[in-house]
């Protein structure tokens, strides 16, 4: 038995009666109706899935267990990952437990080595970083333990896979960061002292001043805190969430939301608002005019495109955590040009967005602050972007597969309908 292991065993009984107690009483309560409209527009609205890691409130941003994200802005990965599975602070022992134990569980089996080495040099890094973890399911404790466990039980070996997956993910991570970068075997173990993602910084081996490692390990921790979650029904989290609900381990799990996650509508805005900053710089030269980037915004737009790093399907204020990079930005890389036309494109596009009055949100999101970030600090593959994203978002998948598994979540089922239901349904036949 491990600390985490025991204080999930403790939260779990209460948790389930009160399940139990929810549906004997208010199984037929309707949460919502379900139009045609929202059949034909990706479920926008309908309540199809239980999710208690985190909300995301229209006005208040990001929720974890209750505290809003900019509450959290000073935690590292390990408090978070507690908090996301058990609803409450680690202290100050089950922390220590939790940090040795991921150090302990990082070296990443030599076979998935000689995956990455026989991928062709070219591969994107999400088809890496997904077949990456997809061939750690060799090791899954959950697989190799299923037939012997009952269903009461089999939430422990899930939170095992858990536990290796996240060690293992930030290894994963930066090797496909120095595949794609030409290096053909330079995926080393990660190291034994530090954080989660101390260690992430560290295995990067990006070449920083002594202030600027530091900072740069400070803004890997807040990046992976605010990315740690976003609910249980984004695409990438529906995925996993999905695939997990047939029983199938986290590898298979994380590796499913990961594939979602890399579509070009879902994990790619971070770069995607880079490339716009850049092709600005290009265009204009490196300090285009707050005149300039106001053009080049109007053109964008009436050339029919979006103006990306702004909008978001939920969120209808500012993103807490754009104003947390945001405020780290501007106190530790305001030199950089990049940074400076990016900030000067934060401040015109609400206008421009605004004057245009289609988008429900003119606010910059949180997409729109990390592609400078990452790129001050080094990370200058664009595509590495979304890598760096769905190890965030990883955190909070894990925490929500061992919740569901330990709640006995079912095998998720909805029905479809077919066109001639439909016709039928609307008298359109
Ligand atoms: N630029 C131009 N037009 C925009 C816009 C933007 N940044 N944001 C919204 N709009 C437009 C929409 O395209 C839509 O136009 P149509 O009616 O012609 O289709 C209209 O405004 C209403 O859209 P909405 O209801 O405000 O927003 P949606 O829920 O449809 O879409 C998006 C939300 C995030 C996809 C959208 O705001 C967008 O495309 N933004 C730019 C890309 C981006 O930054 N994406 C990252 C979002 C953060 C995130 O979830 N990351 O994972």
């Amino acid at each position: 038995m491990t600390l985490l292991h025991d204080r999930l065993a403790q939260l779990l009984p209460g948790l389930r009666s009160e399940r139990s107690a929810m549906l004997a009483q208010h199984a037929e309560l309707e949460l919502c109706a379900v139009s045609l409209g929202q059949v034909y527009g990706g479920l926008r609205g309908v309540i199809g899935v239980i999710c208690d890691t985190s909300v995301v409130d229209p006005q208040r941003g990001l929720i974890i267990r209750g505290r809003p994200v900019r509450e959290l802005t000073g935690l590292g990965v390990e408090e978070v990952f507690w908090l996301l599975l058990c609803g409450e602070y680690p202290d100050k022992a089950q922390k220590e437990w939790l940090r040795a134990e991921l150090a302990s569980r990082a070296r990443v089996p030599d076979y998935a080595w000689s995956v990455l080495a026989s991928a062709p040099p070219d591969s994107h890094p999400m088809v890496l970083f997904s077949l990456l973890t997809l061939s750690l399911q060799r090791s899954s404790r959950q697989a190799r333990d299923y037939h012997e466990l009952g269903k009461e039980s089999l939430w422990r070996a899930t939170l095992e896979d858990a536990l290796d997956l996240l060690a293992r993910l930030p290894v994963l991570a930066a090797a496909v960061w120095h595949r794609d970068q030409g290096r053909a075997q330079a995926w080393a173990d990660s190291p034994a002292e530090g954080s989660w993602s101390e260690r992430f910084a560290a295995m990067l081996s990006l070449t920083h001043s002594p202030p600027a490692a530091a900072a740069f390990a400070d803004l890997l921790r807040l990046y992976f805190v605010l990315h740690c979650d976003h609910e249980g029904s984004n695409a990438c989290a529906l995925a996993c969430h999905t695939v997990g609900s047939a029983h199938s381990d986290a590898c298979y799990s994380i590796s499913a939301g990961l594939n979602a996650l890399a579509g070009p509508i879902h994990g790619l805005a971070s770069e995607m608002t880079l490339r716009f900053v850049l092709a600005m710089h290009k265009h204009y030269g490196s300090a285009p005019s707050e005149g300039q980037i106001e053009d080049y915004c109007q053109q964008t737009l009436a050339a029919g495109r979006v103006l990306p790093g702004f909008g978001h399907a939920v969120l209808r204020a500012a993103d807490p955590r754009f104003v947390a990079l945001h405020s780290f930005a501007a106190e530790h890389i305001s030199v950089d040009p990049l940074y400076a036309t990016a900030d000067h494109y934060y401040r015109i596009g609400p206008a421009v967005l605004a004057s245009a009055g289609k988008a429900k949100s003119i606010h910059p999101n949180v997409d729109a602050i990390t592609g400078p970030l990452l790129h001050h600090y080094g990370l200058t593959e664009l595509r590495y972007y979304t890598v760096m994203f769905g190890l965030g978002l990883s955190i909070g998948m894990l925490a929500q597969l061992v919740l569901n598994r330990a709640l006995g979540s079912p095998i998720m089922r909805p029905r479809s309908a077919s066109l001639a239901e439909l016709r039928e349904l609307t008298g359109t036949g």
